[in-house]
Formats: structure tokens, C-alpha cells, sequence
């Protein structure tokens, strides 16, 4: 591939549920869409999906947007790649912004799909033909609601369910949904919420009795040795997200101890590539992997539901609907998950056709860089 230009496209869409998790509530997100042109005219899409304030990670879609475009992307202007690969060490001296690099990584990607007519699920090494969905649930205002929204998703064929929890919404939750839904495959996530104090290890301990799938990242990213105590002390399986950034952080995992399932979240490590990497280092080490998602629009959604077609990935992951989300998709006929299942796209590229129209009429601010 040859990279002529890219653009950048920040573009906001309004969430049909608002998200609430430990540090935040969102009611849109906004996304920068990566797009790279190639000397053919062929076209390949990424997706930035960072978050808008710095509370899940540092990255926001602000600082991605000046990452990428001081740092990424005139680096590639005018160049010739063999591989995706290829295209991720030009980025090699740039420390972080994992987010941004993920988004031009996928862009790289879908456009070497494009350009050798090969799906994207083969090129990455995937065997499946479709995908197991989860949900993902915010914390909502009251416990009926909460229970509501599991019925939905439940009564929709999605064979797992995640919530979301923090102090003060954590045992109690999981005792009603547990109560109403019986054996569900249920897990809880806290975004790093809980410290090693009294009260909030009496709640993480509460946790252990109800059968959870596992407790994803209950302390803050840095806190390794908490993750690690709590985790030889429970018999719930911790599982790490925000902790690891890049494949160093993986192997702190798997050293320390610090968590026994890995949620390879192709955002947060950089990108496709890196992903590949750490679910061929978490199968050597015999750790499961999931694919988390950051509600991502159709083109990141995508990328998500074509990693997770390979064998490693043994867990549901987050590759709902996009209706669960978004009114319209920024793709046509994007992810949609039946009975918890979604299809693997066989189409090169992304694997939706990107909608422009929808996509100009979202846009905010856009910018292009040419050779
Ligand atoms: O921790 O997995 C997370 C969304 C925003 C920030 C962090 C997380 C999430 C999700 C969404 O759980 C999962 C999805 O995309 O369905
Ligand atoms: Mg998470």
C-alpha cells in the first residue's frame, strides 16, 4: 500500500441508553474515523474510539486527534508498506496513545484487506464463522431497571451479561440479578473503582459467593499487587482490562499473577497487531481472552468481531447490535448479533459498507493530510 492521504473525521453520534459506569455517564460518544487512501484510490477505515474525558484511560478523542495528526499519520504520507505490521513500526518511538495508533492500525488493516481481496478474519487468522455476543450494562438509576435491562438482553438471545458495578451498587445488584436470572453467565466489571479499603473489600469479597464468570478490573490500572492479592484470595477469576496497555503490561499479568483472563480490548493495546500478538502470548500461557468493546460505531465494531473469530478468544465478547447503541449505524447493515450470535463478515475491508452520507452529515471536524 501506498498512503496518499488520510483524513480524520470527528464524529459525534447520540447513545440510545445512556451509559453509566464507576466514573461516568455518557449520552453520545464522539469518535475519530480514520480514513487512509491508497496511490490505487483504494480505501481503508479505522476507528479512535476514545472515550471524550480521561477517566477510563488517559486518551481522549482530543488528544488522539492531535496525536494522530502530529505524530502518526505524516509519517506514513507518501510511503510504501508491505504489511499492516509494517505501517504499526513507524509508530514504534511513540510512547502511549494507544487509542489513536489502534485507529490508524485498523485503517491499515481494512485497507490491506481491501487491497489483496482478502477478508479481514483471514488475514488476522481467524476460523470461526461467527462470534458469541455479550452485553455490556451500565449502572442504572434503580434495581428494577437493572433488572429490566438484563430481561431484554436476556429475552434477546445473549447468552452473557456483564454489569457494570461500583461501591455502593455492586453485591446487592448481582444478589437480584442473580435471583431473577439464575445460572446466566454474569460478570461484573469496575473499572478500577475499588481500593484495598475495609468496606470495599468486604464488597469484592461479597462478590465470591454468587458464581461469577469473573470480576473485571477492580482496582486502578496501576495497582498491580492489589490485583494480585485479590486474586489469590478469591475464587472468582479476576480479569484485567485497563491494567494492560501493551504486551510488558500482559506479561506483569501473567507473572504476577495479578489476573487469570485477559480482556483483549483492540483500542486500548494499540491496534490489531498488538492484539494478535498478546492472544498468541495469552494462549501460550493458556490465559482466556474476550474481545472488550468502547461502544464502538460500525468500522471499530467490525475489527472487534473479526479478532474475536480467532481460537484464543473462548469468552463471549462485547460485539453486540449496534442498535443497541446508535439509532444509525455510520455502516450499512452493520454488527448485529442473533440469539447472541454474530456473523463473521466475508467481505474484504471492513466488512460493512461505510456509510459517507450518515458519516459527513455526523461530522464535526475534519481534517486531511496529503502527501
Ligand atoms: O470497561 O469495558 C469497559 C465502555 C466504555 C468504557 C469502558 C468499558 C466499556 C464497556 C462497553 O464495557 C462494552 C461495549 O462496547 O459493548
Ligand atoms: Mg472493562
Amino acid at each position: 500500500m501506498q498512503i496518499v492521504s488520510a483524513t480524520l473525521h470527528r464524529v459525534q453520534l447520540p447513545l440510545v441508553h445512556a451509559f453509566q459506569t464507576s466514573s461516568h455517564r455518557k449520552n453520545h460518544l464522539e469518535h475519530l474515523i480514520v480514513e487512509l487512501t491508497d496511490a490505487s484510490g483504494a480505501v481503508g477505515w479505522g476507528e479512535i474510539a476514545s472515550p471524550s474525558d480521561p477517566y477510563y484511560c488517559p486518551d481522549t478523542a482530543g488528544t488522539s486527534w492531535i496525536i494522530a495528526q502530529q505524530n502518526l499519520l505524516p509519517a506514513l504520507l507518501g510511503k510504501e508498506f508491505e504489511t499492516p505490521a509494517d505501517v504499526n513500526a513507524t509508530w514504534a518511538k511513540v510512547r502511549g496513545h494507544q487509542f489513536a495508533k489502534a485507529g490508524v492500525d485498523m485503517a491499515a488493516w481494512t485497507l490491506h484487506s481491501t487491497l489483496t481481496d482478502q477478508p479481514l478474519t483471514q488475514l488476522l487468522g481467524g476460523t470461526r464463522s461467527e462470534v458469541i455476543a455479550g452485553v455490556s450494562l451500565g449502572i442504572e438509576p434503580t434495581l428494577d431497571d437493572l433488572v429490566t435491562q438484563v430481561g431484554r438482553h436476556v429475552d434477546n438471545g445473549y447468552p452473557r451479561v456483564k454489569l457494570k458495578i461500583m461501591p455502593g451498587w455492586d453485591v446487592e445488584a448481582v444478589r437480584v440479578v442473580r435471583a431473577e436470572f439464575g445460572d446466566l453467565d454474569l460478570h461484573v466489571d469496575a473499572n478500577g473503582a475499588y481500593t484495598e479499603s475495609d468496606d470495599h473489600l468486604t464488597a469484592l469479597r461479597g462478590l465470591d459467593p454468587y458464581g461469577l464468570t469473573m470480576i473485571e478490573q477492580p482496582f486502578a490500572p496501576n495497582n498491580w499487587l492489589a490485583s494480585r492479592r485479590l486474586a489469590g484470595e478469591l475464587d472468582t477469576p479476576i480479569c484485567l482490562d485497563e491494567s494492560v496497555e501493551d504486551l510488558d503490561d500482559l506479561a506483569t499479568m501473567i507473572d504476577l499473577k495479578a489476573g487469570s483472563i485477559l480482556n483483549i480490548k483492540v483500542s486500548r493495546m494499540g491496534g490489531l497487531t498488538p492484539a494478535l500478538v498478546a492472544h498468541e502470548v495469552a494462549q501460550q500461557y493458556e490465559v482466556p481472552v474476550w474481545c472488550g468493546g468502547m461502544h464502538e460505531f460500525g468500522i471499530g465494531r467490525a475489527a472487534n468481531v473479526a479478532i474475536s473469530s480467532l481460537t484464543g478468544f473462548s469468552l463471549p465478547s462485547d460485539v453486540s447490535s449496534w442498535d443497541k447503541y446508535y439509532a444509525r449505524d455510520i455502516v450499512l447493515d452493520g454488527v448485529m448479533a442473533d440469539r447472541g450470535r454474530v456473523r463473521v463478515p466475508t467481505t474484504p475491508g471492513v466488512g460493512f459498507t461505510v456509510d459517507t452520507d450518515f458519516l459527513a452529515e455526523n461530522t464535526v471536524e475534519s481534517l486531511t493530510l496529503t502527501a
